[in-house]
């Protein structure tokens, strides 16, 4: 009886350690990570539970195989918790260039919590930092897709920008955007379907900005 007891014990506390490190090793997954620790993804700060708005980000395809976080300019470019600031921005990585094993970017004392809508930056620190000088078109990402991706772009100024989905003979699809944004990185996504809401068949697609002078295509493969 005692026996069973201890076993039971053993296995609840291996059960438990291997839960804590299997959510804490991702603290050191994305840069400046280990400011709010578990509580980057987790609405309990000390881990497991429900996720926050970034926790859910990661979880709706940041992970690859390893259950690592792919973080990368796309997960940087979205933001979140929908405070204003981009989750590249709030951990001091803007660009999303920051790669595990780096050292942790930008300054500590100006991270923000990417899944904590009332963590934020102050407009000074926003200020301060530095926004893209180059307009950029990101890779869609995941691609191959199914039904949805996330196309990022930066801009350096505030301008009008048009964003939309053509099929491979030129023919518009669908219009993501086409509407005034902040100099800055920013995302849209795209969920398979045209402007009438349907569905469109797999294929490749090419997704196309215009901003002032930039005008940058790129293709896509949704794959059903
Ligand atoms: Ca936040």
């Amino acid at each position: 009886m005692k026996k069973n007891i201890l076993f039971i014990v053993v296995v609840l506390v291996s059960v438990t350690t291997t839960i804590l490190v299997s959510k804490s090793f991702r603290v050191t997954q994305i840069p400046n990570g280990p400011k709010f620790s578990c509580a980057n993804c987790h609405v309990d700060p000390f881990g497991g539970g429900p996720r926050n708005a970034f926790g859910q980000s990661v979880e709706n395809g940041f992970l690859n195989n390893q259950g690592q976080v792919i973080w990368n300019s796309s997960l940087a470019a979205m933001d979140s918790d929908g405070d204003g600031a981009s989750n590249g921005t709030e951990l001091q990585d803007a660009s999303g260039s920051w790669r595990i094993g780096n050292n942790n970017p930008g300054n500590l004392s100006l991270v923000t919590n990417p899944g904590d809508p009332t963590s934020k930056p102050n407009p000074t620190s926003v200020a301060e930092e530095n926004f893209p000088t180059n307009y950029k078109l990101l890779s869609n990402y995941p691609n191959p897709f199914n039904p949805t991706t996330t196309i990022a772009f930066e801009i350096p100024q505030a301008e009008n920008v048009l964003l939309a989905v053509y099929n491979i003979n030129g023919e518009l699809i669908r219009t993501l955007a086409n509407k005034n944004y902040s100099a800055g990185s920013h995302n849209e996504v795209w969920n398979g379907k045209d402007d009438f809401g349907n569905n469109v068949s797999s294929g490749i697609y090419i997704y196309r900005i215009k901003a002032g002078q930039f005008d940058k295509s790129a293709r896509m493969v949704l794959l059903k």
